[in-house]
């Protein structure tokens, strides 16, 4: 398999974290995507990920996966992992889990966006994430899902 990369995703971090856990080092190549910008087409990766985005997986069969939500499910069934439980309710509080760190990583990917800039969609977004970081703050200290 080949996980398609760039070093600052914090999407493609996720799964490398999973991939260590479940040993798989062996089994997945990393590749870098090259340049990706919102603006601009990257061939390469668009055949894998009609999206444009990163991570992105190929499968040893030429089919590809995205979304690192599919990925990591996918890469835990393959490895028969622990991560994702089939139990219901335990299974929908992991996925409950991972919906509120991917809300983080996407609040950070557009902060990054918006470093340096002060136009008021950049300043909408900087008050959106400090209101999002107080909330999720409150939330996660009085009850870890
Ligand atoms: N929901 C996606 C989000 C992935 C994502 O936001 N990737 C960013 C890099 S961190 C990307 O590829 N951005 C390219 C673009 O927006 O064109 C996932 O979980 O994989």
């Amino acid at each position: 398999m080949k996980l398609i990369t760039a070093d600052a995703s914090p999407f493609v971090r996720k799964v490398r974290v999973l991939i260590l856990e479940l040993g798989l080092q062996d089994s997945v190549v990393l590749e870098d995507a090259g340049p990706i910008t919102p603006v601009s087409i990257n061939a390469g990766l668009n055949a894998i990920n009609p999206l444009g985005m990163i991570p992105a997986l190929e499968l040893d069969d030429g089919d590809s996966l995205y979304d690192s939500t599919v990925i990591c499910e996918y890469l835990n069934q393959a490895a028969h992992g622990p991560f994702f439980p089939s139990d219901p309710s335990r299974r929908f509080r992991t996925l409950r889990l991972q919906a509120l760190g991917d809300g983080m990583l996407d609040l950070s990917v557009a902060l990054r966006r918006c470093n340096g800039r002060n136009g008021s969609i950049a300043k909408m977004l900087k008050s959106n994430a400090a209101s999002i970081r107080w909330k999720i703050f409150a939330t996660v200290s009085n009850r870890l899902p």
